[in-house]
């Protein structure tokens, strides 16, 4: 093997390894007026959604995908909601009381 093929290799490799650690490992979305802050999120393998209920009156979160099967109990006002995604896949969060709110996360 040549020095510029490792090299071209090395370069490749750290170069997807920056891109992994780019990811966040935690994101905190907000919900108000019925929206999430957000309809599209990416997040590192392993990372955690938190939510935030900002409404006066309680939202109910489902999330769906790779390792992820959740249906929250209702989340009243002022409460907080954690949401850990375990795999790398697209993640669908919608609000079970509000149909409207729907928001799609990419693991990687
Ligand atoms: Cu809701």
């Amino acid at each position: 093997m040549t020095n510029r093929l490792l090299l071209t290799l090395l370069g490749l490799l750290l170069g997807s390894t920056a891109m992994a650690l780019s990811r966040p490992a935690e994101i905190l979305i907000t919900q108000k007026n019925r929206e999430f802050s957000v309809r599209e999120a990416s997040i590192a393998a392993g990372g955690r959604l938190l939510f935030s209920n900002d409404d006066d009156f309680p939202h109910q979160i489902s999330a769906s995908g790779p390792g992820v099967a959740i249906s929250s109990p209702l989340q009243r006002p002022g409460e907080m909601l954690s949401i850990l995604l375990p795999q790398a896949g697209t993640v669908q969060i919608r609000c079970g009381i509000h149909p409207r709110m729907r928001l799609t996360v990419q693991v990687d």
